[in-house]
């Protein structure tokens, strides 16, 4: 199903490539976007009302020196949509460029880290940053300020206009953040690397990847030199990432089908890692312990006190696993995993796990916990972990994940010593609940009956006796028991991580839930035309985008006349009035499949056969009118002799 849906999007896209050549650019967007639709909101914006930027085939993009790399990574975003040439370089900034000015001083002040400004008008859309990190960011606000087409992987007509403004932003806490649960569902590396160039756009810029569990195991560890024990490590993923999550304890099937199966090799891994570089995204890799390790046990007899390895087991079932904490054997196994894993990872932070070790025993907890922090140290790495593991002592700079609200005067005792807190509360962050009971994937422990980007956004990280300073961030977790592939994941996380990635980055006094859900309903069809899943919200009115070409033609006018996006599941209605004083329904087909997990978001417009009167040229107007509103575009029709 997955694999349709994807090559839908890209046939129409490739039928979106083929107007008419030469024609003058003519789609108008029902909704111009501006600073205030924003998501998330930034600092400061204001529009100055001076008239607008326009990217042109004569557009450079002028980045020099530490910039070239978001020049580059904004040039290959703004190609496939705009076919303009967009060389980037290192020239001087002339009229109608994009210039990415990287310097000193550039930055909001006290926010030389991720700040950026952003000014636009009719002469340049200027970003500046003091990092290329900044620069980046601003990336992604002058696009969210482009036509949602610009989103589009092939060609489609301009204007390209952007809004004259000026944006002053920077982030409210530092770690802002997205969990892929990749133990219980795989996902493929092509996957987890759209899944991050999604994730961006919202200003996340940390990638938490749960990659170890009681179901499966899913990064391979190769056997050391220095292997007393003679651990065959290479069976952690020849035996250990041949389970998944397929059904509850009880027999119920989970998800759409069984899990998927699947592990990434090192290098694998390794391309993550550097494509989350490459869009300044930080990897935080979970191997959880002592508890959620069966897999682990399973294919590492030698981790069980009686030496016999545990069956796989692919129920949901947790909580029931435990690595020994009083053998040798057990720490010998975590400092060859992890000191591979940090070795891979350029990040500062290794996160244990220490969640739900039910069977471990308080004190054997403790001294699994107090044996590992010493190993992480010794790696050169920042120890996180689920609130759990605030019960041992944790070295200043830790940091506790806080999942559950219970155990916070834990997480304050520690907080007091130095660890710092990243706020995963499961009832508004945990993006694998469902949205509403009938909602067809997804869990409901954490999350009852409402549980839709309202929920998600209507919490506050700083709370529970903590402060602004002793808070990292916010982290939204996608657990996959019941995901089977990346649309899936998708339609979970969107719009829900929008609220998350807001929390995490807009000022406190800027959050406002009315003001929130209308600029989410734009987000629909951006998403719809860059190919990504997402549930569409009955609280949102969506809005539309549509696309005509002008046309040229000699005989009748037939066929297929533009595009237009509409994230609704009752189907669109259109009208043609062809400027020659006549008018007609016109026929409007799905472009990309509906389901109870893929909303219906692109549609074809045909019109039946239309004979002008005359040779001419003729203002036509496109009407279509969906469960959320009615929007009109004009196209003109050349008609030959
Ligand atoms: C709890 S949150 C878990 C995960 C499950 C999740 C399902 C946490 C630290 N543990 O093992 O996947 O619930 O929602």
């Amino acid at each position: 199903m997955r694999k349709s849906w994807r090559t839908a999007v890209i046939a129409v896209a490739v039928l979106l490539s083929i107007p008419a050549a030469a024609a003058p650019a003519s789609p108008v967007a029902t909704v111009v976007p501006g600073v205030e639709r924003l998501l998330p909101k930034p600092v400061e914006a204001k529009a100055s009302g001076r008239a607008p930027f326009t990217i042109t085939e004569d557009t450079r993009v002028v980045a020099r020196g530490g910039a070239r790399p978001v020049g580059d990574y904004l040039a290959a975003l703004l190609r496939p949509a705009t076919g303009y040439r967009l060389p980037v370089t290192s020239g001087h900034p002339g009229r109608g460029d994009i210039v990415l000015d990287l310097g000193r001083g550039k930055a909001p002040e006290g926010h030389g880290g991720e700040g950026y400004r952003l000014v636009t008008d009719e002469r340049s859309a200027t970003i500046s940053a003091e990092t290329p990190a900044g620069l980046f960011l601003g990336v992604q606000t002058l696009r969210q300020l482009l036509p949602a087409w610009v989103e589009s992987r092939v060609r489609v007509d301009g204007p390209w206009r952007v809004q004259a403004a000026t944006v002053s932003d920077y982030p409210r806490f530092a770690y802002r953040g997205v969990m892929l649960d990749v133990a219980r569902s795989y996902l493929s590396v092509a996957e987890v690397k759209r899944y991050i160039d999604n994730a961006v756009r919202f200003k996340i810029n940390t990638l938490h990847l749960h990659l170890t569990d009681d179901q499966a195991w899913r990064i391979a560890i190769s056997t050391p030199q220095d292997n007393p024990s003679g651990l065959d490590y290479e069976a952690l993923t020849r035996v250990g990432s041949q389970g998944g999550s397929d059904r509850l304890g009880n027999g119920t099937p989970l998800g759409t089908g069984p899990a998927i199966r699947g592990s990434y090799t090192q290098r694998d891994y390794a391309e993550i890692v550097a494509h989350a570089k490459s869009r300044f995204v930080t990897v935080v890799p979970e191997i959880d312990g002592p508890g959620h390790t069966n897999a682990a046990l399973a294919a590492l007899p030698r981790l069980n006190p009686d030496g016999v390895a545990k069956p796989m087991n692919n129920t949901a079932d947790v909580g029931y696993s435990t690595l020994d904490a009083n053998s040798e054997i057990t720490y010998e196994f975590t400092r060859t995993v992890y000191s591979q894993i940090a070795a891979l990872t350029p990040g500062p932070y290794l996160h244990i796990g220490g969640d739900e070790a039910h069977v471990t025993g308080h004190e054997n907890y403790l001294t699994y916990i107090r044996r590992l922090l010493p190993q992480v140290a010794a790696l050169g790495k920042t120890p996180v972990g689920w609130n759990e593991y605030a019960d041992a002592d944790l070295p200043p700079g830790a940091v506790i994940q806080v999942w559950r609200a219970a155990s916070m005067e834990k997480v304050l005792r520690q907080v007091a010593r130095g660890a710092k807190v990243v706020m995963s509360p499961a009832p508004t962050t945990y993006l694998d609940q469902k949205y509403e009971p009938s909602s067809p994937i997804g869990l409901s422990w954490a999350c009852r009956n409402a549980c839709d980007f309202d929920t998600y956004y209507n919490w506050e990280p700083v709370r529970d006796g903590l402060t602004e300073s002793d808070v990292l961030g916010v982290t939204a977790p996608l657990w996959s028991e019941t995901i089977r592939g990346l649309p899936q994941a998708e339609w979970l996380t969107y719009p829900r991580l929008v609220s998350a990635a807001e929390i995490a980055w807009s000022p406190r006094s800027a959050r406002d839930l009315t003001d929130f859900t209308a600029r989410l309903a734009t987000l629909g069809s951006r998403l719809t035309i860059a190919g990504v899943n997402f549930r569409p919200s009955p609280a949102i009115a969506w809005t539309t985008d549509i696309t005509t070409p002008d046309r040229h033609t000699r005989g009748p006018l037939r066929g297929e006349i533009g595009h237009f996006t509409a994230p609704a599941t009752t189907p669109p209605t259109a009208t043609l009035t062809y400027g020659d004083g006549t008018s007609s329904p016109a026929t409007v087909s799905p472009a990309t499949p509906a389901g109870p997990l893929a909303a219906p978001g692109l549609w074809t417009v045909t019109t039946p056969d239309h004979r002008y009167p005359h040779p001419g040229s003729y203002r036509a107007t496109l009407t279509v009118t969906t469960p959320t509103g009615t929007a009109t575009t004009h196209f003109t029709v050349t008609v030959r002799r």
